[in-house]
């Protein structure tokens, strides 16, 4: 049952605990995660063999599927199934496509000129879960992107099922995304494989995707370790509504019901503008949630879960951008009011009509999002995150006559008399 509380009663520090979530560092998970990370580094594909074995239990005669065995286990996937794929495939590569600009260049004095080129990360490891829901939607928000950024390589690693193989519709997305080869690989392992590389997994420069503690940990810990690059530290999805009486309390319980279905830990907020909505949610959300076949799961996440009364949507936006979420739903007919006032938030949903799920899904915007309060620095996943912006710069004859000055003056109050030389002996002939 979710707890309600009255927004003017809360004192500073009350706010402070409320909106802080998925603090422990889980340092008990740490000490695994480094022994399967060791053990990959030292033993490469046998360790990877192992854990398939150990972990999923299953015998893997090969670490990966190739293109022929990925159209056959894409074969179970259904017309209206693939075509939903397809819608969802088509927005995405729509939206995402418009990311890739490039930048002006700048003559910040005469004869010097400066500006940014785009080029693609070389190599990105996508780790694609395969636990309690499997997410071929994930895969999409992943690939689409790095296709677009031009990627060369990229390396994918899902968890195989019992059978050893992935599920139909992972291996449908591989082969709309052109990649033909998926690794069955899940956990910290595979994080590991593509941090330090195997004898069948190349080393990437950047991993993407989200995971269980594990994966998480795995990936914060190899960041550190060697020079590959994450996403972002994801945690446990998100969500929070705010409503008011314009709002329909059955949309509202649906949205929260949406968050809660992933897993025990997400959480579902709902900061709403009277006792009477917060009521009518809590009613709905018991109604809808009885008939749900992931119950309980869902049950667990929104035991976990609250409501803020407040006076006013201000107040809200105020809660709001305290908590930082991943997602942010506006159920009101005045969100154009409000949506200047958002400062921290992942994905924002506007209006009664725009549901979360569709931009989980099919709208276009990214679902690979910040969660846990990082919201307040980090952005989502986009085509930003599979290039780098390389500084160029160019300077002529009168550029170094222009600017020289300044550079020697400033290297000879720094001391650096090396650096001063390097415009002086261009200068002087
Ligand atoms: N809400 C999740 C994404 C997702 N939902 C995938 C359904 N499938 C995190 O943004
Ligand atoms: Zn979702």
């Amino acid at each position: 049952m979710m707890i309600v509380y009255n927004y003017s009663e809360l004192s500073k520090q009350d706010i402070q605990k409320l909106v802080q979530r998925n603090v422990d560092p889980a340092n008990e998970i740490r000490a695994v995660v480094e022994e399967v990370i060791a053990n990959v580094q030292q033993h490469g594909d046998r360790a990877l063999f192992d854990f398939a074995d150990r972990f999923d239990k299953v015998k893997l005669d090969k670490l990966y599927l190739d293109k022929t065995e990925l159209e056959e286990i894409a074969a179970a996937v259904s017309p209206a199934q693939k075509a939903a794929l397809e819608t969802a495939y088509k927005n995405i590569y729509t939206f995402h496509q418009t990311q890739l600009k490039a930048e002006d260049k700048v003559e910040t004095m005469p004869g010097v000129t400066c500006w940014r080129e785009l080029r693609a990360i070389e190599k990105v490891g996508l780790y694609i879960p395969g636990g309690t829901a499997v997410l071929p939607s994930t895969f999409l928000m992943l690939g689409i992107p790095a296709k677009i950024a031009g990627c060369q390589e990229i390396i994918v690693c899902s968890p195989p099922q019992k059978n050893g193989k992935v599920n139909a519709f992972i291996a449908q997305v591989a082969l709309m995304l052109g990649i033909d080869r998926i690794f069955l690989s899940g956990g910290a392992q595979a994080i590991a494989a593509m941090a330090y590389g195997t004898e069948s997994i190349v080393k990437v420069d950047k991993i993407f995707g989200p995971g269980n503690q594990f994966v998480t940990k795995a990936k914060t810990i190899v960041q550190s370790t060697t020079a590959t690059a994450i996403d972002m530290p994801a945690g446990p999805s998100e969500v929070l509504v705010i409503a008011d009486e314009t709002a329909h309390p059955k949309y509202i319980a649906a949205d929260l019901l949406a968050q809660a279905e992933h897993g025990i830990d997400s959480q579902s907020v709902l900061v709403c503008t009277s006792n009477e909505i917060a009521n009518k949610a809590i009613q709905e959300v018991e109604r809808q949630l009885a008939v749900l076949p992931r119950a309980e799961i869902a049950q667990q996440a929104i035991d976990n879960s609250y409501i803020v009364v407040v006076d006013h949507l201000g107040e809200a936006m105020n809660f709001s951008n305290q908590y930082a979420p991943e997602h942010l739903i506006l159920a009101t007919d005045k969100w154009q009011e409000i949506t200047g006032s958002i400062i921290n938030a992942g994905s924002v949903f506007l209006g009664n009509l725009t549901p979360e799920s569709a931009g989980d899904y099919a709208s276009g915007t990214n679902h690979t999002l910040p969660t846990s309060s990082y919201a307040r620095a980090y952005s989502g996943v986009s085509v930003d995150s599979f290039v780098k912006k390389i500084t160029f710069q160019h300077i002529t004859e009168d550029g170094l006559k222009n600017i020289g000055p300044a550079v020697q003056t400033l290297a000879e109050l720094e001391g650096l008399h090396a650096h001063a030389n390097a415009v002086a002996v261009r200068s002087n002939g």
